[in-house]
């Protein structure tokens, strides 16, 4: 059968079809890999273990720590000490704090063409660059793949984004997505997925597409994905994985459901502007502006080709007096090159301050900017207090820029430097996997034997009852569109090691918008919470959807609904409800007490708003099996069962 690479890969992996294959319709598909970052691991093992099954079956597993790698106390090294002894006691492989970034390493040593990846992380799309079908999920999710179970989307609708012609200097992978973003914007990728195609393909390396499909996750898309070809081949053969390489390419037949066009030639260096990805203009038009801080890494921007790129463009420049310059390299690997071929040196010499190969500052742990200060990065989120400073401005542009810019003191265009330096890569990467632990054999010591270390930062998960009929309860908080996760559950320095503690990581739900939340929830018993469009956009943290559900939040009632929080809430038995009429929103308001009848969630549902005395339709998206699993209070119970019988 003839197909787009997302089709061969879906197809090949489908267990089973609900209705027919059509876009919309859910398939259910085998997984082959998963990986977990630390910030979501936790949870995702606590849920494991609650599971019950003594061994992953997945093909590979890996636990990846590169999140909370600040050790201010006990609680994230505690975590990663529990996370050690499960990879041990599972089957899976653990990569150590310093080893790096959980996309870039898995990139490198262990995603393949054609194999399907989900991580409890919404920047797995990465893998994609590799040809890999690689979907960001909620932890319970990743521990249901684990658990050997399937992973359920819906169909998506294959979007060809063909690509022509050739980046010109200056100009790289991040600017595309960029352009890709400029074009479809924060929510045009929902339901969809990103494969790129056309002769443009074969000029851009393994790690460019992944910086392009890393940051497909911005516009909402299920994933994106690359074909495997000869430039697959020879960066696996540089990984010396050559003989995990297989081509996979588009049939010369295949249709996509739409086309979007980009001559490589004609993109431009671009930055999104505050407070969304989304908002993306030509870096000339506001070039000039004073900068406080430049900060390079995160998953989209801290490849080797990307560093060396910073590296050569600092060479024999001291940055700017007005700015600090933050570098955050992608792997341990990256670092082992660029001390090897002398570019470290580029960039200490210039000034940068190298922090350790981690997502670092990208998630707020450390490096936050000063007051009201101007922060361009080369990362994939500029939502407003992510940086950890609530007035900050963050500015997303690419390695390019952000290095011209550390030179120059102001956002610079980077064409005005002149030649742009060559880089050249390694035939062979240094290969050094002694910062994982691979996965007990079954002829070493007995697993079950390995003994699980829980510090007492480790809480207990939540109790999940079954659904009633009717919902009731007052209207806690309304908000506008495009709320994020990082607006429901905040991350950063101070939070993030709450983690796996969800009574006192509930006390910051809506912390930023509204600091009361969490008392008047559970003040009054519970209620619901009312949004706009593309409500939970952004990240994976199914402690968006865990918490509130620990607040009393029964359901959430919004004009729409970002593809992996909406998931997160089904798996915590709270209703994901969307308007009929989006002009309903305006008839509901904060306090409002609310009546909604769920019943079985085969059909419509009605609400009931009894202060105002009005009555509203409300529709929702979830299938008979997502209707089950609601109505028994959540995935955690209904898999329990399963696994039971
Ligand atoms: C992020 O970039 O927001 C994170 C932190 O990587 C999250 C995961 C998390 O909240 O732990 C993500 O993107 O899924
Ligand atoms: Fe880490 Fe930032 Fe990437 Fe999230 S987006 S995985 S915090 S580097």
């Amino acid at each position: 059968m003839s197909g787009t690479v997302a089709e061969k890969i879906i197809n090949e992996h489908i267990v089973d079809v609900g209705g027919e294959i059509a876009p919309g319709e859910e398939v259910a598909l085998k997984i082959d890999q998963t990986l977990t970052q630390d910030a979501t691991g936790t949870m995702a093992y606590l849920q494991f273990e609650a599971i019950g099954i003594p061994r992953v079956k997945t093909e590979l597993s890996v636990s990846y720590v590169d999140h909370n790698t600040l050790q201010t106390d006990f609680k994230n090294p505690d975590d990663h000490r529990y996370l050690q002894s499960i990879a041990k006691r599972f089957g899976l492989y653990f990569s150590r704090p310093g080893n790096g970034i959980c996309h870039q390493l898995h990139l490198e040593r262990f995603a393949c063409p054609g194999k399907t990846l989900i991580g409890s992380d919404s920047h797995t799309p990465t893998a994609g660059g590799i040809g890999s079908f690689a979907i960001g999920a909620g932890g319970l999710d990743v521990a249901v793949a684990m658990a050997g179970m399937p992973y359920r989307i819906k169909y998506p609708t294959i979007v060809g984004v063909k690509l022509t012609g050739k980046l010109p200097d200056w100009v790289s992978a991040k600017d595309v997505i960029l352009e890709v973003l400029r074009r479809i914007d924060v929510k045009g990728g929902v339901g969809k997925v990103l494969e790129y195609f056309g002769p443009g393909v074969e000029t851009l390396s393994v790690p460019e597409r992944a910086t392009i499909t890393n940051m497909g996750t911005e516009t909402g898309a299920t994933t994106s994905v690359f074909p495997s070809d000869e430039v697959t081949r020879s960066f696996m053969e540089a990984q010396a994985r050559g003989d995990q390489w297989v081509s996979l390419e588009a049939d010369a037949d295949a249709g996509y459901d739409e086309i979007i066009e980009i001559d490589l030639s004609e993109v431009e260096p671009l930055v999104a502007i505050p407070h969304s990805p989304g908002n993306v203009k030509p870096v000339r038009e506001i070039a000039g502006m004073e900068v406080q801080q430049v900060a390079i890494g995160s998953c989209t921007n801290s490849s080797l080709r990307d560093l060396k790129i910073v590296a050569n463009i600092l060479k024999g420049h001291t940055i700017a007096d007005n700015l600090h310059l933050t570098i955050n390299p992608g792997s341990r690997q990256v670092v082992e090159h660029l001390i090897e071929s002398g570019e470290m040196q580029y960039l200490v010499a210039a000034g940068a301050r190298i922090l350790e190969n981690a997502c670092g500052p990208c998630i707020g742990m450390g490096a936050a900017p000063s007051s009201q200060g101007i922060s361009i990065r080369t990362f994939n989120r500029n939502f407003e207090g992510r940086s950890g400073t609530k007035d900050a401005q963050i500015f997303l542009v690419s390695p390019e820029v952000a290095a011209a810019t550390a030179i120059n003191g102001v956002l610079t265009d980077p064409r005005e430097l002149g030649d742009c330096p060559q880089i050249e890569m390694p035939q062979r990467f240094i290969i050094n996997d002694n910062m994982f632990l691979p996965p007990l054999q079954s002829e070493q010591q007995p697993a079950n034997l390995v003994e699980i270390m829980r510090g007492p930062n480790i809480k207990p998960l939540p109790d999940f009852p079954p659904l009633p009929d009717t919902l009731e309860g007052e209207v806690l908080i309304k908000v506008e569109d495009n709320i994020t996760t990082d607006h429901v559950m905040p991350a950063g320095a101070k939070i993030l090691p709450l983690r796996s503690n969800i009574p006192e990581i509930s006390k910051y739900v809506f912390e930023a918008i509204d600091p009361d939340f969490p008392s008047r929830a559970l003040d009054r018993g519970g209620g619901f919470i009312i949004g706009g469009e593309n409500y939970g956009q952004g990240s994976s943290r199914e402690h968006a959807a865990l918490a509130p559900k620990y607040l009393g939040v029964k359901a959430v009632i919004v004009k729409s609904f970002a593809r992996i929080h909406l998931a997160n809430l089904i798996n915590f038995g709270i209703v994901p409800l969307t308007f009929k009429d989006s002009a309903d929103y305006d008839s509901i308001d904060l306090a409002d007490k609310l009546e909604v009848i769920i019943g079985e969630l085969r059909d419509d549902v009605r609400l009931r708003n009894l202060t105002r005395d009005i009555e509203i339709e409300l529709t929702h998206s979830l299938s008979q099996l997502d209707a089950e699993i609601l109505k028994t209070g959540g995935k955690l119970p209904w898999v329990k069962a399963k696994v039971g019988k």
